[in-house]
């Protein structure tokens, strides 16, 4: 058997948390670990459809990604969640539904400027000019993660090499 866990992605819009746990997801996959993909993007068309991008939608969502991530955990599967999820305030609130070392916080780190070039949604250049309100890095902050376990400089690294850092991490500190 193996430790189930919370592997939280958070970072811009545009800076890989979804490419990098969708690839750490069928890696697990491949060494037979019980793995879910819980996506922002994707839960915002289901279980988080009613939520906008306000800061207290942001909160609700990361709130119900959270609670439905813990009943995963209880249920032994290891759990990755990729949400831009902004606020340090609402990361701490998910953190504390889990035991200690049950959470692991993934900065996928890429500066705005490189999320902006890639821009594969066009969502940023709408941002720019005003038909997207509210976008995160344009007219809401993103803050830092202040102790996130992992950073991922995703400007500088491939899918492959992140998604290494991570197994390594996970396989040191939970006995893969
Ligand atoms: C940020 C937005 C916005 C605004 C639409 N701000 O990169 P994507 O396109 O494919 O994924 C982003 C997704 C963000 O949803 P999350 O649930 O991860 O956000 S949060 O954790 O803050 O609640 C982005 C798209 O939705 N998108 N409008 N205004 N991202």
């Amino acid at each position: 058997g193996h430790k189930s866990i919370m592997v939280w992605f958070t970072g811009l819009s545009g800076s890989g948390k979804s490419t990098i746990a969708n690839a750490l997801q069928y890696e697990l996959f491949k060494q037979n670990i019980s793995v879910y993909l819980l996506d922002g993007d994707n839960l915002r068309h289901g279980i988080n459809k009613n939520l906008s991008f306000s800061e207290a939608d942001r909160k609700e969502n990361i709130r119900r990604t959270a609670e439905v991530g813990k009943l995963f955990v209880d249920a032994g599967v290891v759990i990755l969640a990729a949400l831009i999820s902004p606020f340090e305030e609402d990361r701490l609130n998910a953190r504390s539904l889990f035991q200690p070392g049950e959470f692991i916080e993934v900065y996928v780190n890429c500066s705005l400027q490189e999320c902006e070039k890639r821009d594969p949604k066009g969502l940023y250049k709408k941002a720019r000019s005003g038909v997207i309100k509210q976008f995160t890095g344009i007219d809401q902050p993103y803050e830092e993660p202040r102790n996130p376990e992992i950073i991922i400089d995703s400007d500088n690294l491939t899918i492959n090499e992140s998604v290494k850092i991570i197994t390594k991490y996970l396989k040191k500190h939970l006995c893969f």
